[in-house]
């Protein structure tokens, strides 16, 4: 009744921005992430009938109000497939550095999938998974696997075939991110409520919503021919289109800081001088940076010492969730 799992962040190359469906997390349109090593978050979940309440812990010290009910309501779904009542203890243990403003759900999320269904002891497999995973957070779907992976939109109300797959494995084709931090702390707008805001009030959400489907096609093509400087045109682009959806709501949404602002004008010269790099932004401040392997020093170097740049990470490609311990 117990089990341990753990699950790498993704950077979307195209975004996911915007739901269809609240409670079952289905998402207007599909997406492109590249999973990423080094940004990983440990889930341990233990079944207990000692316990009144589901124990829900981060970093060991209890959660708040606010993420204990997420958790507990994500339980909920597998004590509901698995026909339990048990309530749970649950921990997790992030290698995001603190105070990053860098917090990952999609990796939280995966690991805990895998890890309260096989406490649980069910065996789901990476199908299933994606399907369980993305009711935690969208975003999490993908996570379930690594290398480059496609969440598909689906067509089914009750969203079972709205799941991620796998476009290319770990390391088929090395494409990193350097990350570029440019804030602290918590963002002032969530993304779960930036996404609701964009769809609601955006003049700008039909235009980007054609744009993502469009965005999609050229970048399943892109990774398809290994081309690097079509990904990271059509990256770097369809991250300017969320953040112009966001700033179209009503009342506006920024993300950005001025170091955002400042890391994006270093690459922009960077490639003048040949070298191949692309931005694109989360619902954040901080910049990923994309490019070959063989580009990450001089890329690396040319970011640290921008002085609204808190700190580099410098990431390669992740494996998908993974279970450590189950018993
Ligand atoms: C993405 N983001 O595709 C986009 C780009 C942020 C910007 O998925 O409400 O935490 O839990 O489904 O997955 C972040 O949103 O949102 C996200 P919920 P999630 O990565």
């Amino acid at each position: 009744m117990r089990a341990v799992a753990r699950a790498n962040a993704n950077v979307a190359l195209v975004k996911y921005w915007g739901k269809r469906d609240e409670s079952l997390v289905l998402p207007q349109h599909g997406s492109i992430s590249l999973t990423l090593d080094g940004l990983s978050t440990t889930v341990r979940v233990a079944f207990d009938p000692a316990l009144g309440n589901d124990d829900i812990r981060m970093g060991g010290l209890p959660a708040g109000e606010k993420e204990r009910g997420r958790v507990s309501a994500f339980l909920d779904l597998v004590r509901h497939r698995a026909r339990t009542a048990l309530r749970a203890a649950v921990d997790s243990e992030s290698t995001v550095p603190l105070a990053s403003g860098l917090a990952s759900s999609a990796a939280a999320y995966a690991a805990l999938a895998l890890a309260a269904s096989a406490a649980a002891g069910l065996s789901l497999d990476a199908e299933e998974l994606s399907r369980l995973a993305r009711q935690g957070s969208g975003s999490a779907c993908r996570s379930i696997h690594g290398g480059f992976v496609e969440w598909q939109r689906g067509e089914a109300p009750d969203g079972s075939d709205s799941i991620a797959h796998q476009l290319l494995v770990p390391h088929a084709w090395e494409v990193c991110d350097v990350i570029a931090l440019c804030g602290s702390g918590e963002k002032e707008v969530s993304s779960r409520d930036g996404m609701r805001r964009s769809v609601n009030t955006s003049i700008f959400y039909p235009a980007w919503l054609a744009a993502a489907e469009h965005d999609l096609t050229t970048m399943r093509l892109a990774i398809a021919d290994r081309n690097f400087t079509a990904l990271g045109l059509t990256a770097e682009r369809n991250a300017l289109r969320m953040h112009a959806t966001a700033l179209g709501a009503d009342p506006p949404i920024r993300y950005w800081n001025a170091g955002t602002l400042a890391v994006m004008e270093r690459v922009e010269r960077l490639r003048a001088t040949g070298i191949s790099a692309y931005c694109t932004v989360d619902a954040g401040p901080h910049v990923h940076v994309l490019t070959p392997l063989e580009t990450v020093p001089s890329v690396q170097a040319a970011l640290a010492d921008l002085p609204m740049v808190h700190g580099v990470l410098r990431c390669g490609q992740g494996g998908g969730a993974t279970l450590i311990e189950a018993s």
